[in-house]
């Protein structure tokens, strides 16, 4: 077979961000675009000759094109074996898991997460290291650097191969393997969870539990593992077939896009528990009935329930939160004696901290959760872990959520977001921000005192690699934070979120609405931020 070497320019648009490379459909159909970063990709490894690569994605558009020509180039450049998901099909977390299984030397993961799909909404591409995990900074920069400079990349011709049939095949010296995307990570769950207590709560009569896939990757991980290992009523997975532009909706699971789940559970016989999950499966919203656990405290109840579930039986060894998520999950490990690990936004800040053994669990307030047993956040597994959970106390969600806030506390918490700000707009908000940071301290709003302001930056206590301005943090002296930072995920213009947090010890405080506890902080971000004077936006576009 052919190894050719097709000479190319650089684009300067192909720098990684929070998690990988997005852009619109049509800028990947650029000739060369997917191409470039792929060789970009492999020109920053070492080693990886001989080696075994796995690639799957979300199944959105652009899918299965991008797969074949990865293909190809990994077999031009020297990789020994690439283990890939039936169909191009393979959720985040079962992309990590499938890597660390067969120590695979990376895998390539083709997906947008959350973000629409379709010949002109958004398509993505990231690679995970040989951990399981997104790759570090160091290496997305020297991917990064690599697509300023590149010349040319290597490909083999040859015609396409068939995704569909499970079994090997061989492309050049390569060996290509399509393995059934499913099963490692069903595996993998069921050695995690008491399969038979959740088995017994999901065919009881009075418990009904609703999962909405959105049409997107978890669809057939959760009809697999939910109504066939653990026989849950048929029809208790909805939107279950991942479709290419997840049936044109948001893929993403929030009160806000997720509203045929937040409905039902909000109705009246609303099932006792619902969950939701993204485009690639990494993220899961939880609900009982009538009831909505923030990804926070969600975090912060499997932690202090950790003892309850099998996968977690060797003990908790520390615990970690993304910067901006509540410190709700702080309360829990301060109680426990456990060290909690504040990083940035991203999931790539966790793998070092678990390789090191020093988090077992971790989550972020994005509607990420997860533990050790890969390296990316998991949807389903944080549904696992709820049901476990409920399977074995017996109470609703709403109890679960409420004696543990009657116990730690409870943290107030929201994030609003302002999409679609034109970047020069949002670009300026954050300069005069960070430039009135020093004057703050000591200032009074309201009822509120500053006690600190600044720009998060973070040493990794493992390599020492030092992240620096990953949002701004503005903290009051009664424990109330206000985050503020610029989505790296977008794919057009400027995404602002504003992070909001207060604490309420009292019980019988408890049970406001979060809009209405925040009211006095949410008016507080915008007299220092000037939001709407700066952005143009009177409301924020989305609000969880
Ligand atoms: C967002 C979330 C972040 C998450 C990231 C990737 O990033 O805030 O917590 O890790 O998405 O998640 P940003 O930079 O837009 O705020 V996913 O499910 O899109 O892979
Ligand atoms: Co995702």
């Amino acid at each position: 077979m052919n190894i050719i070497t097709v000479s190319t320019q650089p684009f300067n648009d192909q720098k990684p961000g929070t998690s990988g490379l997005r852009k619109r459909v049509p800028v990947f159909q650029q000739r060369n675009y997917l191409e470039n970063f792929v060789q970009s990709i492999f020109d920053s490894l070492d080693g990886y000759e001989g080696q075994t690569l796995v690639v799957g994605g979300d199944g959105r558009y652009y899918n299965r094109t991008a797969i074949q020509v990865i293909l190809k180039m990994a077999a031009a450049n020297g990789f020994g074996k690439v283990l890939v998901g039936q169909g191009g099909i393979l959720s985040t977390p079962a992309a990590s898991c499938v890597i660390r299984k067969y120590n695979a030397f990376g895998g390539i993961i083709l997906s947008a997460s959350h973000n629409p799909g379709g010949p002109d909404a958004d398509f993505g591409i990231k690679y995970n290291i040989g951990n399981g995990g997104p790759a570090p900074e160091k290496v997305t920069d020297a991917i990064y650097d690599r697509t300023l400079t590149i010349e040319g990349y290597k490909i083999v011709e040859a015609t396409d191969l068939d995704l569909d049939q499970l079994g090997t095949s061989t492309l050049g010296s390569m060996t290509v393997e399509v393995i059934d995307s499913v099963t490692d990570y069903a595996e993998l769950m069921q050695s995690l969870f008491d399969f038979e207590a959740i088995k017994a709560l999901l065919t009881s009569n009075d418990f009904k539990m609703c999962m909405d896939s959105l049409h997107a990757v978890t669809g057939p991980y959760a009809k697999t593992i939910l109504e066939g290992m653990l026989s849950a009523p048929v029809g208790t997975v909805v939107n279950g077939v991942p479709l290419e532009d997840f049936g044109g909706g948001h893929p993403d699971p929030n009160l806000v896009y997720a509203h045929d789940l937040v409905e039902l559970m909000f109705g009246d016989n609303a099932p006792a528990f619902g969950a939701a999950s993204d485009g690639d499966g990494d993220r899961n919203m939880i609900l009982g009935s009538n009831f909505f656990v923030t990804p926070s405290d969600s975090l912060a109840v499997i932690v202090a329930n950790a003892n309850l579930v099998k996968g977690c039986k060797g003990g908790i060894a520390g615990v970690a939160r993304s910067m901006p998520t509540s410190e709700a999950v702080d309360r829990v490990a301060e109680k426990m004696g456990i060290d909690c690990y504040e990083t940035p936004t991203g999931w790539k800040f966790f793998g070092n901290l678990m390789d090191a053994g020093k988090v077992t669990l971790c989550g972020e307030e994005s509607f990420g959760t997860g533990s050790n047993h890969v390296r990316e956040k998991d949807g389903l597994w944080a549904v696992f872990f709820w049901l476990n959970i409920l399977a074995v106390r017996k109470q609703s969600v709403e109890e679960i959520v409420k004696e543990h806030w009657s116990i730690y506390g409870r943290n107030y918490y929201s994030r609003h977001d302002y999409e679609g700000v034109e970047s020069d707009r949002a670009d300026k908000l954050i300069t005069e921000l960070r430039a009135k940071l020093a004057s703050l301290k000591g200032q009074k709003f309201g009822n509120y005192e500053v006690d600190y302001a600044d720009d998060f930056s973070y040493t990794d206590p493992i390599d020492g690699s030092i992240s620096q301005k990953q949002g701004v943090r503005i903290g009051f002296t009664d424990g109330s934070r206000i985050v503020f930072r610029l989505s790296g995920t977008g794919t057009s213009g400027a995404t602002l979120r504003v992070y909001l947090e207060s604490y309420e010890p009292d019980s019988s405080k408890q049970n406001l609405d979060p809009q209405v506890a925040l009211g006095e902080l949410i008016n507080i971000a915008d007299e220092i931020a000037q939001i709407k004077a700066l952005t143009g936006f009177d409301v924020p576009t989305v609000i969880t």
